[in-house]
């Protein structure tokens, strides 16, 4: 009884008040962005993902939360304007690729070249490390070790390690994301 009379409750808060967010997402190409989007938004893998060209923007309502996701292309030649569309979000989602060990030093370099843009100065950060269904997947200790996350001390970063493929991790990282909205009346 008393779960019907909050879900009641949290239904008709919803309509009078939301709380909205606007994340961006960046990382190298193939680590798993727009997979993760997919994810996000319905629950679930879309398995036959293409690289995104430019960038992709989704909105998702999650109970009283409204979520602006912009997807950026991971390429090189898109890196260019992660900046721009990182400017004035709640939080920067930077996604790598645990797994693809070749690419570390390439992931830890763009991370830290776009957390020293000054525009950027205070959003906080997630660091996933995607992949770890993988076998040779980085643990979410190794990761904040290779991408020297500690070095990060002027903003909030958190770091875990998930799946988009087996949705491991997608609770704590919808978690994090909600805790970064701000309220607003609609
Ligand atoms: N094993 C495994 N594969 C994944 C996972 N997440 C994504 N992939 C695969 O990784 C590939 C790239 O995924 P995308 O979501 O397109 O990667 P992206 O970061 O959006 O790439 P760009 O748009 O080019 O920047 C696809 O083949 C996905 O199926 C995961 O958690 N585990
Ligand atoms: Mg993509």
């Amino acid at each position: 009884m008393a779960f019907l009379i909050n879900g009641l409750l949290n239904w008709l808060r919803s309509l009078f008040w939301k709380q909205e967010m606007e994340l961006t997402l960046v990382g190298l190409q193939n680590s798993g962005k727009s997979t993760l989007v997919n994810v996000l938004a319905n629950g679930q893998c879309t398995e036959d993902m293409i690289p995104t060209v430019g960038f992709n923007m989704r909105k998702v309502t999650k109970g009283a939360v409204v979520m602006k996701l912009w997807d950026l292309g991971g390429q090189a030649r898109f890196r260019s304007m992660w900046e721009r569309y990182c400017r004035g979000v709640n939080a920067i989602v930077f996604v790598m690729d645990a797994a693809d060990h070749d690419k570390i030093p390439a992931a830890k370099a763009e991370l830290h070249q776009l957390l020293e843009k000054p525009l950027l100065a205070d959003i906080p950060v997630l660091v996933l490390g995607n992949k770890n269904d993988l076998p040779n997947a980085l643990g979410v200790d190794e990761v904040i070790e290779k991408l020297d996350l500690r070095s990060i001390t002027n903003r909030e970063v958190a770091c875990y390690s998930i799946s988009a493929k087996n949705s491991t991790n997608i609770d704590i990282t919808m978690n994090w994301l909600i805790k970064h909205a701000t309220s607003g009346s609609r």
